[in-house]
């Protein structure tokens, strides 16, 4: 068994092989001008801080040969799995299809809509399209999932109180023990990330756990 030092108490991995790395739209979308987060009217260059951080954590996951799952927020280049209220909210002059610097606005397969390069997943690593902020609506990510019996997510990647909260209240409520890496998640509002992480841990850990990524990396070792 390991045991990680986090909030509200020590996080426990009973079967290292059943966890599971969670990098939520690490996207040029999200992280460079010219995609859907500048489009909202986003200070984009904040993001950035994180990515070291995720690349330390994602070379350890690789040297465990533990499973690595990225998402990707995106959609059909018809949008129809887009619902109009998502395209129109904002009042944004750039909209969801719309042709912008790196291609259409988030839609999947779009210059914009990699990840970037920095963390580029390689052959076998699972990657999940989403058309929503939370990764199991419209996915076959708990399919994914129980195919491996992982049961222990460990949550990272952007916004932080966007997809990654909308996410890790999906998986807490399907059963999974979430822990949310505090230096490998990040939001456009710093005082978001902030009562996000207070608001995961508290009341006994209501939607899970939190922790800096050197006290899993250490317990892992
Ligand atoms: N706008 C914002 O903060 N986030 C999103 O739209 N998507 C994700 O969080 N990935």
């Amino acid at each position: 068994m390991v045991s990680i030092p986090a909030q509200p108490y020590n996080y426990e991995l009973l079967n290292l092989p059943n966890v599971a790395l969670i990098i939520i739209d690490m996207q040029r979308d999200f992280l460079e001008p010219g995609g859907f987060g500048a489009a909202l009217g986003n200070d984009v260059s904040r993001l950035r801080s994180i990515v070291p951080v995720l690349q330390k954590l994602l070379q350890t996951f690789r040297q465990l040969h533990l499973p690595i799952i990225y998402t990707i927020e995106g959609h059909q280049s018809d949008l129809s799995d887009c619902p109009p209220t998502k395209i129109n909210r904002g009042n944004c002059k750039l909209k969801i299809g719309d042709i912008g610097p790196l291609g259409r606005i988030l839609v999947l397969g779009e210059p914009g809509n990699a990840i970037i390069p920095e963390l580029a997943p390689l052959p076998g690593e699972i990657i999940i399209n989403k058309p929503g902020k939370g990764a199991f609506y419209k996915t076959n990510l708990q399919d994914k999932l129980s195919e491996q019996k992982i049961t222990h997510l460990i949550f990272t990647g952007v916004t932080t109180e966007v997809c990654v909260q909308t996410t890790m209240r999906e998986a807490n409520d399907r059963g999974f023990e979430c822990l949310l890496i505090e230096n490998a998640t990040e939001s456009y509002f710093p005082e978001f990330k902030q009562a996000t992480i207070e608001m995961i841990h508290s009341q006994g850990g209501i939607v899970g756990w939190t922790t800096k990524a050197e006290n899993l990396l250490q317990a892992l070792q």
